[in-house]
């Protein structure tokens, strides 16, 4: 009687440990992804009046600027149901920052094959950066909904081999 009871306690024990050490190890992998690889939800990177987009800079003139060799930043503005600008030019190899927000309600934008997936709150500037080393047509979209034409809501980006 008293070996069938521990046996009991020995498998018990078996199952309870990996339930122990499932939710343990998920959170060092969670404090090492946060802390050590810096994967975290994004802070709030400005803050612009949505009812004055047209008129605040940079999103005055949305485009495509040079800051430095192979370094550029666009500067975007996303509405129902189209971004600007929705087609931008980049040499290959080229680092951008996207600077966007929204002039009505929340969009997202998203570049497949890259890092780049941000939302876009009126009232707050997203700015995400990626890396465009292939030359192609990269199409991007937006991946929140919006309204009835959300679905045609996408721009393209051509890099061009130098
Ligand atoms: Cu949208």
């Amino acid at each position: 009687m008293m070996k069938l009871n521990s046996t009991v306690y020995l498998y018990e024990l078996l199952w309870v440990l990996p339930s122990l050490a499932l939710p343990v190890g998920m959170f060092a992998v969670l404090l090492v992804t946060t802390f050590g690889a810096e994967i975290h939800l994004p802070g709030v990177e400005g803050r612009v009046d949505p009812n004055r987009v047209d008129s605040t800079a940079p999103f005055d003139q949305p485009g495509v600027v040079q800051l430095g060799p192979g370094q550029y930043e666009v500067h975007m503005v996303s509405q129902v149901w189209s971004f600007d600008p929705a087609e931008i030019r980049l040499p290959v190899g080229a680092e951008v920052t996207f600077v966007v927000t929204s002039s009505d309600v929340v969009h997202g934008l998203f570049i497949p094959y890259t890092h780049t997936n941000v939302m876009l709150l009126p009232g707050q500037t997203s700015r995400v950066t990626a890396r465009f080393d292939q030359p192609g047509h990269f199409r991007f979209f937006c991946h929140e909904y919006c309204g009835l034409g959300h679905h045609t809501m996408s721009g393209e980006i051509v890099v061009e081999a130098q």
